[in-house]
């Protein structure tokens, strides 16, 4: 495909910033020559100074792992989109079912915070994904269908163009379980075929739809094989250089 694969390191709440600085060169240092990917970090907001020094000149982009939709105002710690991008961040992860799961982020939260990315030149990396309960009970796409649909509501073809999606199956997050790769493939047919009924088939041809959930150097080349498979969200294996390289590299 003409997707260029995007392998994205979610550290959520681990690293001080001289952790993270250094485990950013690191992975700098590994991956330097590396072509054909694109490759970012989110680190948590108390190490994006740190992060942004020790990748500077490397191919690696800086991403924040939340923002809110006001540019700034009275939001006891909070962090706002021009702030993420004056601190030197490309991209912000937005919706992660931790966030869906323990801080009341809903379908409309997560289109605000769209907005707000978007106003603050970030590309968003918009999570979606169902739990274990709604696969069992066989309501996988009709999950991925109202979150894509509610989340993206009210947006024109302009506002998605840089926009990437990243289904994660939250029974698959941080349990050592993955989906299998048929299984990935088949939510990310399926995910693409909405953004196809809601924005057309060039902008789902060119949309890239990242896989999350115990992605590892083991599982990642098989997951990348598949057709609807632009690249990963990785959690835990990226928390270390040697094995984010890895995984990067696939
Ligand atoms: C899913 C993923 C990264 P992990 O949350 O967003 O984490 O790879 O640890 O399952």
């Amino acid at each position: 495909t003409a997707r260029t694969p995007l392998i994205a390191g979610n550290w959520k709440m681990h690293k001080t910033g001289d952790e993270a600085g250094d485990t950013a060169a690191d992975l700098a240092r590994r991956i330097a020559g590396v072509t054909g990917r694109e490759v970012m970090i989110a680190p948590p907001f108390t190490a994006l100074a740190a992060v942004k020094i020790a990748i500077a000149g490397s191919i690696i982009g800086l991403g924040g792992q939340n923002l809110h939709w006001e540019s700034s105002g009275a939001f006891t710690g909070e962090i706002s989109g021009p702030m993420l991008t004056a601190a030197g961040c490309t991209h912000v992860i937005i919706g992660h079912s931790e966030r869906r799961q323990f801080f009341g982020e809903t379908d409309e939260t997560v289109n605000k915070k769209i907005q707000a990315a978007r106003a603050a030149n970030l590309v968003p990396v918009m999570c979606i994904g169902e739990t274990e309960a709604q696969r069992e009970a066989e309501q996988t796409f009709s999950v991925l269908d109202k979150q894509i649909r509610n989340g993206l509501q009210g947006f024109a073809l302009q506002d998605i163009s840089d926009l990437v999606l990243a289904y994660e199956p939250v029974w698959a997050i941080g349990t050592g379980k993955t989906a299998s790769r048929e299984q990935a493939q088949e939510a990310h047919a399926f995910i693409r075929s909405v953004v196809e009924k809601l924005f057309g088939g060039p902008a789902a041809a060119a949309m890239r739809i990242l896989y999350g959930g115990s992605v590892k150097p083991s599982n990642i080349a098989d997951l990348m094989a598949m057709d609807d498979i632009d690249g990963a969200l990785v959690g835990g294996a990226s928390l270390e250089a040697a094995t984010f390289a890895d995984i990067v590299t696939y």
